[in-house]
């Protein structure tokens, strides 16, 4: 489920974005309507990306959505028709040169919601990058334009292009910057600022062709729209903190599971220790780090972060006998580990001239050890609500018997006396 939404979210805007291409180069294969409605579709999807955005707090996308909103008006207002008056070149000068810079600025900033101060900075960089080509227009700076229309080099370009060099220039870097955005956070509504820069490069290149610029933008708007929505629909599913899949996303799994499953209970122990002994900052670290070592389970488990400091992992289709040498290992994996801590004598950042020479700094460090129940689907009318309360009197026999260990539960009878009998548990201790 969730690479199916990570391939929606990568492969949506391509797609939209070669229908844009081909709207552009077969016009006369579109349907007539569309033909007729495109001049407007722009507006519609840049409005529906930008209320989207208001709904759901993505400052950067209103901006954009706006911005390309804008950057169409502009063009249809000036370039449309092909001019080459001054205020056609400096319209077309400013969307190939601040645009980009405009939207790769957006990206790198802090998402920081909308409706509060935080909104100002971003309001007056898309206000001034309008501003500046309208001043250009107001004061005739015909020389500001020769300058950004001068080529940069005696370059050669493997394709005729009507975007200068400068905004050639200011695409790629603007681009390149968006996707180290967009990785760094990993976010699809970073990713999407990308594609926006896709789609406006593409209007640019082909806006000698009627539909281009319309239909680029109209799928640029759609994109950020959708975008905006599988990020929602992430924030739903996904945990905060560990960044695994939430309660949530788990309930979901459960739904779909078939007739062999097996499911495993999670806790790691004596974790209020970690709290009280190195604070609260420290243990949301360690939970971190317990969630990516966890996360590396083999044999197709899945792992959720059930709440608190207790997680799951759910073997789809798999026995009891297969998911085992797999808990087995992620228990001694996370008790091997040993977490490098800042203490005071560990500071973040060592102050510029005094990086300590020869001997490294010992830091602290802080392991934890977890303990793993684990039940499987004995019956094929078993519910996955009573494999997990399986799993949990398994976790706590775990616990009862003395932490980091593994204990499942193996039979028919063990399962109807969970709650009654506490004595025929299976361990499976040992490295
Ligand atoms: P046991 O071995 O029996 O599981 O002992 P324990 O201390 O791990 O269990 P207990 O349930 O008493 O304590 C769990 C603690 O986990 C209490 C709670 O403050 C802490 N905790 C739960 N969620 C978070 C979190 O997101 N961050 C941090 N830092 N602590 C959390
Ligand atoms: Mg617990
Ligand atoms: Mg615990």
């Amino acid at each position: 489920m969730t690479s199916l939404r990570a391939l929606l979210g990568i492969a949506a805007p391509a797609v939209l974005l070669v229908v844009v291409f081909g709207l552009t180069t077969r016009p006369e294969r579109a349907p007539a309507t569309l033909i007729t409605l495109l001049p407007q579709m722009p507006y519609v999807t840049v409005a529906v990306a930008a209320a989207l955005s208001l709904i759901f707090h993505r400052g950067r996308v209103v901006f954009t959505a706006i911005g390309l909103g804008v950057a169409y008006a502009a063009f249809d207002k000036f370039c449309a028709g092909g001019g080459t008056d001054l205020p056609a070149r400096t319209v077309f000068a400013a969307l190939c040169v601040l645009a980009p810079a405009v939207i790769a600025l957006l990206a790198w900033m802090e998402e920081r919601g909308t409706a509060n101060v935080h909104m100002l900075p971003r309001l007056a960089l898309v206000a001034a990058a309008c501003a500046l080509p309208m001043w250009i227009m107001a004061t005739e700076r015909a020389e500001t334009l020769e300058w950004v229309y001068a080529p940069l080099g005696d370059v050669a370009l493997p394709i005729a292009t009507p975007i200068p060099q400068l905004g050639l220039a200011a695409f790629a870097i603007g681009f390149v910057a968006v996707v180290v955005a967009a990785a760094v956070r990993r976010s699809v509504v970073t990713a999407a600022l990308a594609w926006s820069l896709v789609a406006l490069a593409f209007a640019l290149h082909a806006s000698a062709e009627l539909f281009a610029f319309p239909s680029a933008i109209a799928a640029a708007g759609a994109v950020l729209a959708l975008a905006v929505l599988v990020d929602a629909n992430q924030m739903a599913f996904r945990d905060e903190l560990t960044g695994l899949p939430g309660r949530r996303a788990l309930d979901e799994a459960l739904k779909a599971i078939g007739r062999r499953c097996t499911i495993a209970m999670i806790d790691v122990d004596r974790f209020k220790d970690v709290n009280d002994a190195h604070g609260h900052q420290v243990g949301d670290e360690v939970l971190r780090m317990v969630a990516s070592r966890l996360a590396r389970v083999g044999g197709g488990g899945r792992v959720f972060r059930y709440g608190g400091e207790e997680f799951s992992v759910l073997f789809s289709g798999k026995d009891l006998s297969d998911a085992l040498p797999h808990l087995q290992a992620l228990r001694v994996d996370i008790q091997r580990y040993q977490m490098a801590i800042r203490g005071p004598d560990r500071p973040a950042r060592p102050a510029a001239g005094k990086r300590r020479r020869g001997s490294a700094p010992n830091p602290k460090t802080v392991s934890v050890t977890v303990s793993i129940g684990v039940a499987a689907r004995v019956a094929p009318n078993d519910s996955p609500e009573a494999v997990i309360a399986a799993a949990d009197e398994a976790l706590y026999r775990a616990k009862q018997e003395g932490r980091n260990a593994l204990r499942a539960i193996t039979s028919r009878r063990e399962w109807s006396a969970i709650g009654v009998r506490r004595d025929k548990a299976a361990v499976f201790r040992g490295v």
